[in-house]
């Protein structure tokens, strides 16, 4: 028998607005509003300067680690504005500009890198996941999440964010073969940002692409420039529509990069390329919409210097909302962790701030009045 090729596919890139000021018009076409234009923008700006707050924050003992997010603010945002405001977000911890224009409040993020677990109790509406600090645990949340949206009979579906090196977790890949098999409405949306800390893209995944490992389970994949939000928006777009019609998942590669280190415990100089680094601010996304909107006349360095003190005003009100929280209950573990607080749970809680935790007097511990021994 002559040997036949099994199967053949290609995978697509798509770019709509280039580093280069590049604009297919032909993709572009209608695609985003020119006043929501100016707002993304507007978007990615204030979401930036809370990026050199926050690093400012920690420098000075007021906040824990931070994940600064700059330069992949494209990424979630377009996906964010791609999708309806009941879908699932299902996050990392580079999300915060899609978030924010979901309706997150930014001193949620900042509360929770100040390790306060208040900034994850998301309100319910908002249909965001709290940031997932685990690598690879939240993608088997979205699925789980689509799936009961499925069951359900309901229009909703999650879309979730991770970086290239989560796609090495076996749970990345459970959550793949499950949506897949399942027929889930799934966006799975990899940040390709070429490091996973110190660990280069291309020693974490010796495939020409990402995408390639959502085609191995099945699933539509493409891969775009995560700095083009026009690019973004399209391909989530596709994606959503795909899954709320076909309850297919898809799988989507956004190249990109961050500009600053991994965290603020990190130093990148020590492993990557000033040049790299370089390179990639001549592809910062802000820079290329910002001038996109001055060759159309929609922005001008009066409408810049106005963004500027807005930014100022808004990061510094949600500093202070964060830092002027009351402190929080001790009885929060208790409250937050059961639905129903048995006795011996009980006597805990109550006896928490006295020297006999858990055996206060006129009350004995539950597993004693079951005839438990001592
Ligand atoms: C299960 C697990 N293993 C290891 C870590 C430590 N860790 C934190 S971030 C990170 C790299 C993640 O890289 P990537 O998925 O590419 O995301 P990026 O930070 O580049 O956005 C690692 C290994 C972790 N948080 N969770
Ligand atoms: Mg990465």
């Amino acid at each position: 028998m002559p040997i036949r090729t099994a199967f053949k596919t290609e995978i697509e890139h798509v770019s709509i607005l280039d580093e280069h000021g590049q604009f297919d018009a032909k993709l572009g076409a209608g695609l985003i509003p020119d006043g929501d234009v100016v707002r993304l923008y507007e978007h990615m700006s204030i979401c930036r300067h809370l990026d050199e707050v926050a690093f400012k924050l920690q420098r000075s003992g007021r906040m824990g680690t931070y994940p600064q997010n700059m330069g992949q603010e494209a990424t979630s945002l377009g996906a964010a504005y791609a999708l309806d405001k009941t879908d699932w977000m299902v996050p990392c911890y580079r999300e915060n500009c899609g978030l924010f224009w979901r309706g997150l409040p930014m001193e949620y993020v900042l509360l929770h890198w100040m390790g306060d677990e208040r900034g994850n109790a998301i309100p319910r509406e908002l249909f965001c996941m709290p940031l997932a600090i685990p690598i690879g645990t939240q993608m088997l949340h979205a699925a789980g999440l689509a799936w009961a949206a499925k069951y359900r009979g309901e229009k909703q579906i999650a879309c979730t964010f991770f970086g290239d090196g989560a796609t090495s977790e076996g749970d990345f890949h459970e959550a793949m073969n499950f949506a897949a098999n399942l027929d889930l409405p799934v966006v799975f949306l990899c940040q390709n940002n070429s490091w996973a800390i110190s660990v280069p893209g291309k020693i974490q995944c010796s495939a020409p692409t990402i995408a390639q490992r959502g085609l191995a389970y099945g699933m539509h994949s493409v891969q775009c420039d995560g700095n083009d939000v026009f690019a973004m928006v399209k391909v989530v777009r596709d994606a959503a529509k795909r899954a709320r019609e076909e309850h297919r998942p898809s799988f989507i590669e956004a190249v990109t990069y961050r500009l600053g280190d991994h965290t603020t415990a990190d130093d990148a100089r020590r492993y990557r390329d000033q040049a790299e680094v370089e390179l990639w601010k001549t592809r910062d996304p802000l820079i290329r919409v910002r001038s996109f909107l001055k060759e159309r006349k929609l922005w001008n360095d009066s409408k810049e210097a106005e963004l500027r003190e807005r930014a100022e005003r808004e990061v510094s009100a949600a500093v202070q909302r964060a830092e002027g929280i009351e402190a929080p209950s001790s009885n929060d573990v208790f409250d937050h962790t059961y639905a129903t607080l048995d006795p011996q749970l009980l006597t805990q809680r109550e006896t928490l701030r006295t020297n006999s935790l858990g055996q206060e007097s006129g009350r004995r511990p539950s597993h004693a009045q079951s005839g438990g021994a001592h």
